[in-house]
């Protein structure tokens, strides 16, 4: 086993996988920009090294700098979370021929599966269901018309180099297939520099289903099941769910099966997604691969019961996987919602300033991926996400009900955040119910920011602040030596401010 693993990230990430690293023994090295000089991964670290100034470019993403760094200080494996290098290829290579070990997939199979005509040719190859459409590359809009008179309309353009929904169209008659493309091609070239576009069947209210997996480097590659993703906004996930409301033990397996065989034609190696859309008809189709630890896994981890970082942590050192998959049985419900810097009633727009108070959410089944504390500086250099809140309970309903008071007892401020949002996403009978697909929140977005909180809750909201306020007149400089007096009746409190803010 290693003795000392580098953590190419920030933010909580690297604390999780710091975490990992305390409880198996090994000494962890963290690296930070000039912005993390206080930032608790550095704290949290064995030792930490200075990399650059605040922007990613001149910091967590100069590869070559933080290899040498590893080298220095003699740790033999690199960590590199998600995002920044965890998914460039030319970074697992340098790792490799620098004699470290890459805590992640193989180059090669970081290669297969980058470019999107090739993760599709390889999962044809496969036998890996895919949407019906093209492999290769579109030559023309003549050649886009004949192939979706062959599928029927609408259908989809999208870059083969594509990610984050960039450079897709659809397109739901011939008469708009030409300005499409040209529209795709541009936006596919400014976005990858590479304007090759091709064309799928586009599926209508799909859910995002996506299976884990975790390979060891001696042939065993499992599937730890699906997770539900299909809440996000503009590509990016708001809350994750595992299992999925949607997925039957039949579905379960064949899913699991099908991202088993995607990922191990690849060579695949350590922890990987593949992503699914799964249709009405509980049809599904493989979308691409992630071939990297995901911001969600935990809601995969309390489900089986698998530390993913420390299982990426052992298989990279060569250890074998010791469970079978009939030994993967999900236990009850997880959920995860992630807790940004950003104000949902404005547009999502990110929020900068310093944390000044907060009351982190505790209690059964409660876990919080934190990567900020009071104090800690909210700029916009890095992602806006501030923690993952995540609940585990025997049911879904009793998740939802979890996650509703843990979000109850989370107060922060000092900068705007989703808190609020979640609550109400918490409180909404079509989410309780399940009936969620990858259109539902931006649907429903409008209708959610202007729900009122449940009648029970501004009542009861009410009288805590008409107490709190009776208190203070007639006791002021006891409830001022106390403020922020009570972390739950502050929670009430912006409940009840968010009410009267309508
Ligand atoms: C699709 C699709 C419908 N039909 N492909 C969006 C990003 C990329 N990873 C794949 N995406 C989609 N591909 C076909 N043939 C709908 C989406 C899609 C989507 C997928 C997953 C999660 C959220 C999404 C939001 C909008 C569209």
């Amino acid at each position: 086993m290693f003795k000392k693993i580098l953590i190419a990230n920030r933010g909580e990430i690297a604390l999780r996988v710091i975490r990992a690293c305390r409880e198996m023994g090994i000494a962890s090295v963290a690296v930070y920009s000039e912005a993390d000089g206080r930032a608790p991964h550095v704290r949290e670290a064995d030792e930490a090294v200075l990399i650059g100034p605040p922007p990613s470019a001149e910091s967590y993403l100069k590869g070559e700098r933080i290899i040498e760094v590893a080298q220095r200080l003699g740790a033999e494996a690199i960590h590199p979370g998600y995002g920044f290098l965890s998914e460039r290829e030319w970074f697992s290579r340098a790792v490799r021929d620098a004699g470290l070990t890459f805590i992640g997939p193989p180059p090669e199979a970081i290669a297969a599966m980058g470019s999107k005509t090739a993760a599709r040719q390889l999962a044809v190859a496969a036998n890996v269901p895919v949407v019906p459409g093209t492999t290769e590359a579109l030559a023309s809009a003549d050649e886009a018309r004949a192939i979706a008179e062959q599928f029927g309309y609408p259908v989809l353009l999208k870059a083969a180099a594509g990610g984050g929904g960039k450079g897709m169209r659809v397109v739901r008659s011939s008469g708009e297939i030409a300005s499409a493309l040209d529209a795709a091609r541009r936006e596919a070239k400014s976005s990858f520099g590479d304007d090759a576009v091709y064309v799928e069947k586009y599926i209508v209210g799909p859910r995002h289903v996506e299976i884990q997996v975790l390979g060891d480097q001696h042939g065993t590659m499992l599937s730890l099941n699906e997770r539900e993703c299909s809440v996000q906004r503009r590509h990016q996930k708001m809350i994750e769910e595992a299992p999925s409301v949607a997925v039957t033990p039949e579905i379960r397996r064949a899913m699991g099966e099908t991202a088993v065989r995607a990922a191990s034609a690849a060579g695949y190696v350590n922890a990987g997604t593949c992503e699914f859309l799964l249709d009405r008809d509980g049809e599904f189709y493989f979308l691409e691969m992630n071939t990297r630890l995901q911001v969600e896994h935990p809601v995969t981890e309390l489900v089986t019961g698998i530390d993913l970082v420390q299982w990426q942590i052992r298989v990279a050192a060569g250890e074998r996987l010791p469970f079978r998959q009939e030994d993967i049985v999900p236990r009850g419900w997880a959920i995860e919602c992630r807790i940004t810097s950003e104000d949902p009633a404005n547009g999502f727009l990110p929020s900068t300033g310093r944390i000044s108070y907060l009351h982190l959410p505790s209690g059964p089944g409660v876990r919080w991926d934190g990567g900020v504390e009071v104090g800690s500086e909210i700029g916009l250099f890095y992602d806006p996400m501030l923690a993952k809140l995540i609940v585990h309970a025997p049911t879904r309903e009793a998740a939802v009900e979890r996650m509703h008071r843990a979000l109850l007892e989370l107060t922060i401020e000092g900068v705007e955040s989703s808190r609020d949002f979640h609550l109400r996403v918490m409180e909404d009978e079509e989410f309780r119910a399940g009936a969620i697909e990858i259109q539902w929140l931006e649907r429903r977005l409008d209708s959610l920011i202007k729900t009122k909180p449940p009648a029970h809750i501004t009542r009861t909201a009410a009288v805590v602040a008409a107490l709190i306020a009776d208190r203070d007149r007639q006791a002021p400089k006891r409830i001022t030596a106390q403020s922020p007096a009570s972390p739950a009746s502050d929670a009430w409190l912006r409940a009840a401010r968010l009410d009267a803010l309508r």
